[in-house]
């Protein structure tokens, strides 16, 4: 007899040789004209990973889900564009290379290497004409070329500032990188360092970012208010106070413009450039140059522990609205990166105002109430500002509500030219270049006669040279690279340097979902028409820790895009996914914790198949979910059994009984709400327990005549999940590539009985729409409600105050 038992390591090579010798899953671009131009096309995206090492449990959760989605809409009849690539260039490849010896490019290349044979190894339905790597000249030309283009038109540009300066990585880091005053990626502490850097303006897209979030329909709440905060946008007045004794205008941004009567003192930031003015030859000009010195060694985190402290400067403004001098002092709580780098203090409603003002002795003023009762604002601050707030102390604007205060005293300023309505917007430009050597050269070269001079066009790639040092010095090891560094002024003729910096990867990876459309372009950097066809991409899943940096930067580079008339479409992700976390031993997975689980030791011994459906069995995937190996062990005994149960069955008659039968009504329920499931409410755990369900269904009735359609549809259904014993399966069952074949669909009469569309109310609102079992009972009905993720995230905090549930038709849940 021969042995017929499950073997993964034997079917999977054999599907995944045969996949990769057929392209299965690759889909050419049609033409314009040709019949595939009209097909239903759609864009399956997971996040590119970084090679800096092999694949983690992480990196596999989110391409299942990828797959999972592709299989399915290629099911039903979309074509699907499902590329991969990696984001290649970056620190810790030149880290590694530092320590270990060797090129950066080897390294990564021998990182991409595994990679992609850990990803044939899972099985995923990649299109693999179309890979791409950030660090190859046939893409950075590109990038090049989009950096030229943005420069162009005043988006990219040069200045010196004050920037965030890592110690240990040696790189300046952009605003977002700096995460509690330390190096997100080192956890050094961050310094401030005067650099000439180069900048995207970003800031001239905050309204659009805010704004055009209305595009994102599809987007998790909670990754839209990440950003929302990110860009921080705050509605108030900028107006000015005359210094004391000169023509001096010192410009402030306030949030409440309704307090102004209030302003006690003035501060600046050290940064301040008017600082060093105002104090030159007086008595406290030596106190405040010391501080001054004193706060720019500070790292962030000091200065804001350190929030009381600050040094008089001897001079004083006068309040434009009454004319009362105040004193102007210098603190480092005041930043020079926000508004305008000065503030008018209001110790009696701000509460760091409050403290400064409690420790240097400096007056303390009420100038809003609430309606009704007394505050004390000597002790502390009242910072309300509701519309049943009032004015006092404000001469004729007393007794006006807050929000007619502000107006009033805004319209005032603006009719005397003092001030005017300001919004203001805590996002700051995006730092690009960085001093380190593996990344992209910025395409431009230095004439002593000519200034900064783009290379041209044609002359792209500049070429990233070889270099044997790439330890940093505090400047990019690509000074070193003698012979490279020359170069001929574009412009005269003479002789020029070109640019050290490379780019930060967050430029690389800004575009490359462009790119995959049409990924062999060597003309242009892509085809608009073919990018218009595919984009934007109907679905990108990935982690959320990608919620601001890669997000928003790829959303300004399509707005940038689309205004340079590049691309027909202002947002580059309709839909956004992200996952929950895996975690090992109670932890997130980390390097340092020694905790990160790989894929491969599992795919071993349990095979592709079962780590792609325990992966995803474990839990909702928007939630972090724990890695446990009797996990596996289930999962895996779960595929056994599939294969038992649907060898027998295939051993039944393939003639379809005439009356549906119980098994058979099971199988259209399980396709009804897989189906659902997947399309509808992107769940992903349930599906697979629901062929889990109607397996044991059919190994309660092995003899029920429609034992062979109940095995078929099982296969079927769980073909995304575990592609390879699916097909092995299906062809056993007398049939042929699985993967081509329709998604089965379901008979209504069959359901119709059985289930009904639970419509979900939260206070009333619809909310969502679920597939719900006709015998379901009322509790049953509320508890299905309460498991909906839209709900559950809607319930987070409110008290459940009353459920109504109306049989066969909705549960309002009122909270
Ligand atoms: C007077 C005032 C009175 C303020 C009051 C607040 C409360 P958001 O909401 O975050 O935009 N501010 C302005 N520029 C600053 C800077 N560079 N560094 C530190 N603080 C700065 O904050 C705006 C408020 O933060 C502004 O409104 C200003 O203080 C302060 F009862 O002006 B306010
Ligand atoms: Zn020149």
């Amino acid at each position: 007899m021969v042995d017929d038992s499950y073997n993964p390591h034997e079917i999977e090579p054999r599907w995944q040789a045969l996949w990769a010798d057929e392209r299965a899953f690759s889909v050419p671009n049609p033409s314009p004209g040709e019949p595939e131009w009209d097909e239903r096309s759609t864009y399956v995206l997971e996040m590119l990973p970084y090679p800096s090492g092999e694949l983690h449990m992480g990196h596999v959760k989110n391409y299942t889900l990828g797959d999972v989605v592709a299989h399915f809409r290629r099911r039903n009849g979309w074509r699907v564009l499902r590329p991969m690539g990696y984001d290649a260039f970056g620190l810790p490849a030149e880290n590694a290379a530092i320590k270990e010896g060797g090129q950066p490019r080897e390294i990564t290349e021998r990182n991409i290497a595994r990679i992609r044979e850990q990803m044939q190894r899972m099985g995923w339905a990649i299109d693999w004409d179309r890979e791409i790597s950030t660090h190859t000249p046939e893409y950075y030309r590109w990038t090049q070329l989009l950096f030229l283009k943005l420069l162009e038109c005043g988006l990219a540009y040069r200045k010196e500032s004050l920037q965030n300066w890592c110690p240990n990585d040696q790189t300046v880091l952009a605003n977002e990188q700096v995460v509690d005053g330390c190096c997100e990626r080192c956890g050094a502490e961050v310094e401030k360092r005067s650099l000439e850097q180069w900048f995207f303006r970003i800031t001239d897209y905050a309204e659009a970012l805010l704004d055009e979030m209305e595009l994102l329909e599809h987007w998790p709440e909670r990754v839209l208010t990440m950003q929302r905060n990110w860009i921080g946008r705050s509605e108030g007045a900028e107006l000015v106070f005359r210094v004391e004794g000169t023509e001096i205008d010192l410009p402030v941004f306030t949030t409440r413009p309704d307090t102004l009567f209030g302003a006690t003192f003035f501060v600046l930031a050290p940064e301040h450039p008017l600082v060093t003015e105002l104090v030159a030859g007086r008595p406290e000009e030596e106190a405040v140059r010391a501080y001054v010195k004193q706060a720019q060694t500070r790292s962030t985190i000091e200065r804001e522990e350190k929030a009381k402290e600050g040094v008089f400067t001897g001079r004083n403004v006068i309040n434009p609205v009454n004319g009362k001098r105040i004193q102007i002092w210098v603190a480092d709580y005041v930043l020079m990166e926000y508004g305008t780098g000065a503030i008018m203090a209001v110790p009696a409603h701000d509460e760091r105002d409050h403290a400064f003002a409690l420790s240097h002795g400096l007056p303390i003023v009420q100038v809003i109430a609430p309606q009704q009762g007394e505050v004390d604002v000597q002790s502390e601050a009242y910072v309300s500002s509701s519309i049943d707030d009032v004015l006092i102390n404000s001469s004729e604007f007393s007794r006006l509500p807050s929000p007619e205060g502000k107006r009033s005293i805004i319209n005032w300023l603006s009719a005397v030219g003092l001030g005017e309505k300001k919004v203001s917007y805590r996002l700051r430009d995006w730092l690009i270049s960085r001093q380190r050597y593996w990344g992209c050269p910025i395409p431009v070269v230095y004439c002593e006669h000519c200034g900064v001079v783009p290379v041209p066009e044609e002359e792209l790639p500049v070429l990233l040279p070889e270099v044997s040092d790439f330890l940093p010095k505090g400047r990019s090891p690509l000074a070193t690279a003698e012979g490279w560094l020359q170069a001929k002024c574009p412009s005269c003729g003479g002789e020029a340097r070109r640019e050290t910096d490379t780019l930060d990867t967050f430029v690389d990876s800004s575009w490359y979902f462009i790119r995959y459309c049409d990924p062999q372009n060597t003309a242009e950097p892509w085809n608009r028409e073919i990018v218009d066809h595919w984009m934007p991409v109907d679905q990108y899943i990935g982690g959320i820790e990608h919620a601001i940096l890669h997000l928003m930067y790829a959303r300004f580079f399509t707005k940038a895009l689309n205004d340079l008339g590049m691309v027909g479409f202002r947002e580059p992700f309709a839909r956004l996914f992200t996952q929950g976390m895996i975690h090992h031993l109670g932890a997130k997975m980390s390097k340092s914790k020694g905790n990160v689980v790989m894929p491969n030791p599992y795919v071993e011994r349990y095979g592709a198949d079962a780590v792609r459906l325990n992966i995803l069995f474990m839990g909702p995937a928007d939630q972090d979910a724990e890695w446990q190996d009797n996990g596996i062990e289930g999962t895996s005994r779960f595929l056994g059994r599939l294969w038992r149960t649907v060898l027998d069955a295939a051993e039944k008659p393939a003639r379809k009984p005439k009356a549906p039968t119980s098994l058979i009504r099971k199988a259209h329920q399980t396709i009804a709400k897989v189906t659902d499931d997947i399309d509808r409410r992107f769940a992903f755990n349930t599906p697979i327990a629901a062929v889990m369900e109607l397996v044991n269904e059919i190994n309660r009735g092995p003899d029920d005549p429609g034992v062979r359609f109940a095995a078929e549809t099982a296969v079927s259904l769980i073909q995304p999940y575990a592609p390879h014993i699916a097909e092995e399966l299906w062809q056993r069952l007398g049939h042929e590539r699985l993967w081509c074949e329709p998604w089965p669909a379901y008979d209504e009469s069959l359901l119709e009985q059985e289930t009904f569309e639970l419509v979900v109310q939260v206070n009333g609102k619809v909310r969502d729409r679920l597939l719900a079992s006709a015998e379901a009972s009322k509790e049953e009905l509320v508890e299905l409600a309460r498991s909906s993720p839209r709900v559950i995230a809607l319930l987070e905090g409110r008290e459940l105050r009353k459920t109504i549930v109306v049989p066969r038709k909705l549960v309002n849940l009122v909270v």
